[in-house]
């Protein structure tokens, strides 16, 4: 796609001021058109009837456009929700999230995050260390925009969550999302599930672990969901971090590896010794001769 204009085409949905659905591209000219009536669609799509339906195109000129690597996919089968949540907290843990703020965002995320105890538009931002909220407004937060994958990357990580059996569209959205935000400044970690009714799964995330995946994070029916991105406490620029989110145009150039689903055990094994390897490599590294 190098040389190519690249256009973003943002779509949201919204009736009585209220948002209902929201969805957004990253693609050549060329492809307007039929994007354009897909997210049309799309917008269509969910229960209530649109009011008003937004659609921009923005031309990016190619400029500054960043290309990453999806994280690879782990999906792991906890028993119900709470060993799920669980699980999740002690990956959290296991990258730097302090119990506190790893404690205080499930609360958050199990109870509503916003000021009014309902859903977020966008995600938390958290302090790792001490938990404190960073986001500058608790309603909206932060809203990860300006992503999507080039096209054989998008080919190829279809057929790997296929042979998967991960077919949901919200899964290969949602690894975007996540794979941008493990490449922002300061984020050392995310968590996510679902606020539609009828999606229970969520993740944690980050780029030493990857995306494992949880079918079941929330009980079904339950339309309260949210996301977290967990931030260093030292040094850390709320400004670097959004803009990145929000606005730096980025493109997913190579997919992950689905691998097979394992159970919280084996996940949390698999992570002592990845984060082994990891100490390895940088005591050789600190011991190496100068
Ligand atoms: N940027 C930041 N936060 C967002 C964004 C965004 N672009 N979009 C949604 N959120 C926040 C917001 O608080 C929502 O309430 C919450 O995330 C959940 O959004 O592997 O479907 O679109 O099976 O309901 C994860 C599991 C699914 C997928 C996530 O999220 C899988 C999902 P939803
Ligand atoms: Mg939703």
């Amino acid at each position: 796609m190098k040389g190519i204009e690249l256009f973003s085409i943002r779509m949201r949905a919204s009736a009585q001021g209220r948002h209902i659905s929201g969805a957004e591209r990253i693609i050549p000219a060329g492809d307007i058109p039929q994007v354009f009536s897909a997210l049309y669609a799309r917008a269509q799509s969910k229960g209530a009837p649109p009011e008003q339906i937004v659609i921009t195109i923005e031309n990016l000129a190619n400029e500054g456009i960043e290309r990453i690597p999806a994280l690879d996919v782990a999906t792991c089968a906890a028993r119900d929700y709470s060993e799920a949540r669980s699980t999740a907290a002690q990956v959290l843990e296991s990258l730097g999230v302090s119990r506190d703020a790893v404690f205080s965002a499930l609360q958050l995320l199990a109870k509503g995050p916003s000021s009014t105890g309902g859903v977020m538009r966008g995600a938390m931002v958290i302090n790792a260390e001490t938990g404190a909220r960073l986001e500058p407004d608790q309603d909206r937060g932060i809203r990860a925009s300006r992503f999507d994958w080039e096209p054989a990357a998008s080919a190829a990580m279809d057929d790997a969550l296929a042979s998967a059996g991960l077919t949901h569209f919200r899964i290969k959205e949602a690894l975007a999302l996540a794979s941008k935000a493990a490449h922002a400044p300061g984020i050392v970690a995310e968590l996510c599930w679902s606020d539609d009714p009828d999606y229970t799964a969520g993740y944690v995330a980050s780029s030493r672990t990857g995306y494992i995946r949880f079918p079941m994070m929330k009980p079904q029916g339950s339309a309260i969901g949210g996301r977290a991105f967990f931030v260093t406490a030292a040094g850390f620029s709320l400004a670097a971090c959004t803009g990145y989110l929000c606005a730096q145009t980025v493109l997913i150039n190579a997919a992950g590896r689905c691998k097979a689903p394992s159970s919280p055990a084996e996940v949390l094994a698999a992570l002592t010794s990845t984060h082994d390897e990891d100490r390895t490599n940088r005591s050789a590294v600190a011991g190496a001769p100068q």
